[in-house]
């Protein structure tokens, strides 16, 4: 076998977003266009060879072909061993697990997580470093310089691999490992929650739960962990076996694109709790019978319950969330006397609070949450501490989230995307705000005096780097807030993303429709940033 030494030109749109290089199936389908990229990680990188790497995806289509040309291209290249997942598998919280079990030098997530996939759909690429985290910042913009200028990539001339039997294959000089996707995650699951308590829950006859993997990655985690594992009864997990195309779907978990198990949970004689995951598996959302909990609650109840689960007894350091995210969660640091952390959007900004012990929970307002157990968002892992408050508390999930209301006060709290914009447009719409931004403070609107607006930027408090630009944020005097900011995963014109947010102390007037209760700010959102006018749309795309 021999290694050839291929001579290329860049490509100048290789800039990761949010969570990595995002791009229709058919611009990765050009030659050389994922070679440039993966070649540009090793060029960036220093130090992996001899060493371990993790390889894996969410089983969209293009995931195998990618998969055999990165392990081609890490021998050629001089890693010394390349873990994958059987049949190319890995969900993005198991990627982020099995790196950290076996000290390896980092790993490649193949996922464009909720977007659509199939030969007309998406596809992406992330790299994750030693610590199971998505590469920081630096990290990226090293890579998208090196994609820049890059000449030549290293690739091996040998025949694919079978990736779909366990075991210990050559590569060239490099090992492969086919790795089960499911082991590890399960053992590390086992060693968080209280399996036995959460089994009795679901084999007591009394209880039942609905989980959707929406044809994507946790097919099999949701398999193995809720019917064989648990004994939830088979047919429980719905949409579990992952497809090239997700079945045509959008595995994003909202109230839109999940909407076979939103049926479910609303119909008659609904379960007790239903969830979904997204894409790649680190997403979830959270319903209880007739009962839907905004992912920003989620996090504010996990925090406050986290004593009840054995992972997490011991007590929390501190909590993170992103900027965008309801301020439910600060509610509870608040009486809990440990501090809540304010990031930018993106699991990456959570990695050096993780590190240095500064935050145990985190959570965004997007359906994701996770822990200090890994560096990655992880959805089937909210599922599990959902299930393990539920086995101890026995009450239902409505009643547990109105408790907290009652306790804390209520954080309303939407999101408005509109999908899909002209991005010409969206940025004046963004430009047009900063220009407003200096002279809003003090400003009064209906019923609503501006306390704040500015464009939120962020300082590292391990590493002290500065992340600036990072959304709009109008605060006003009642603690009420409007944010704005613009998608970075979308692959298609632009998504502008409205995030609205009232406080509510006042348990008798905590049971408002949620669209209701936030009206005004709405209308007000409209009123300052003339989103119809930008954008051309009448109403928001998805509403969650
Ligand atoms: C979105 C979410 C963000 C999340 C990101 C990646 O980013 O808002 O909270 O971390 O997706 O999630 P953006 O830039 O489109 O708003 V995943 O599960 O799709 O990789
Ligand atoms: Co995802």
């Amino acid at each position: 076998m021999s290694i050839n030494i291929v001579k290329t030109t860049p490509f100048s749109d290789q800039k990761p977003g949010t969570s990595g290089l995002r791009k229709a199936v058919t611009a990765f389908e050009q030659p050389h266009y994922l070679e440039n990229f993966v070649q540009s990680v090793f060029d960036t990188l220093n130090g992996y060879q001899g060493q371990t790497i993790v390889l894996g995806g969410d089983g969209r289509y293009y995931n195998r072909t990618a998969i055999n040309t990165i392990l081609k291209m890490a021998s050629a290249n001089g890693v010394g061993k390349v873990m994958v997942g059987c049949n190319g598998i890995l969900s993005t919280p198991a990627t982020s697990c099995v790196i950290r079990e076996n000290g390896a030098f980092g790993g490649f997530i193949l996922s464009a997580s909720h977007n659509p996939g199939g030969p007309k759909g998406d596809f992406g690429i992330k790299y994750n470093i030693g610590n199971g985290g998505p590469a920081p910042e630096k990290v990226t913009e090293a890579i998208y310089t090196r994609s820049k200028e890059i000449q030549e990539y290293k690739i091996l001339e040998a025949a694919d691999l079978n990736i779909d039997t366990l075991g210990v294959f050559k590569l060239g000089t490099m090992e492969v490992e086919v790795i089960d996707s499911v082991a590890s995650y399960l053992k590390l699951m086992e060693n968080l929650f209280d399996f036995e308590l959460i089994r009795n829950l679901i084999t007591s006859g009394s209880f039942r739960l609905c989980i959707d993997s929406m044809h994507a990655v946790t097919g099999p985690y949701a398999k193995t962990i809720f019917e064989t594992r648990l004994g939830a009864p088979a047919g429980t997990v719905i949409g579990g076996i992952p497809l090239e195309d997700f079945g045509g779907g959008h595995p994003d978990p909202n109230l839109v694109y999940a909407h076979d198990l939103v049926e479910i949970l609303f119909g008659e004689n609904a379960p007790d709790f239903g969830a979904a995951s997204d894409g790649d598996g680190d997403r979830n959302m959270i319903l209880g019978r007739h009962f839907f909990v905004t992912p920003s609650d989620s996090i504010a109840v996990l925090t406050a319950n986290a004593h009840l689960v054995p992972g997490y007894q011991a007590g929390l350091t501190g909590v993170a969330r992103s900027m965008p995210t309801s301020m439910a969660l600060d509610r509870v640091a608040e009486r809990l006397k440990f501090p809540c952390y304010e990031t930018p959007t993106g699991w990456k900004f959570f990695g050096n609070l993780l590190d240095a012990n500064k935050a145990t929970l985190c959570g965004e307002e997007s359906f994701g949450t996770g822990s200090n157990h890994i560096r990655e968002k992880d959805g089937l892992w909210a599922v599990l501490f959902w299930l393990n408050i539920l086995a101890v508390r026995k009450e239902s999930v409505e009643q547990i989230v109105q408790q907290h209301w009652s306790e804390y006060g209520r954080n309303y709290y939407s999101r408005h995307d509109y999908e899909g914009v002209n991005s010409a447009r969206a940025n004046e719409l963004v430009t047009a705000l900063r220009s407003q931004l200096s002279t809003m403070p003090g400003k009064q609107y209906a019923g609503y005096q501006v306390d704040y607006a500015d464009d939120f930027s962020y300082t590292d408090p391990v590493d002290h780097s500065v992340t600036t630009n990072q959304g709009i944020r109008i605060g006003f005097t009642d603690g009420s807030r409007i944010v704005f900011r613009l998608s970075g995963t979308g692959t298609q014109g632009a998504t502008l993303r409205l995030y609205v947010e009232s406080y509510e102390a006042d348990s008798s007037k905590q049971n408002i429709e949620t669209q209701k209760a936030l009206q005004p700010l709405i209308d007000l959102a409209q009123e300052i940033a003339k989103i119809r006018h930008y954008t051309e749309r009448e109403t928001p795309t998805v509403i969650t």
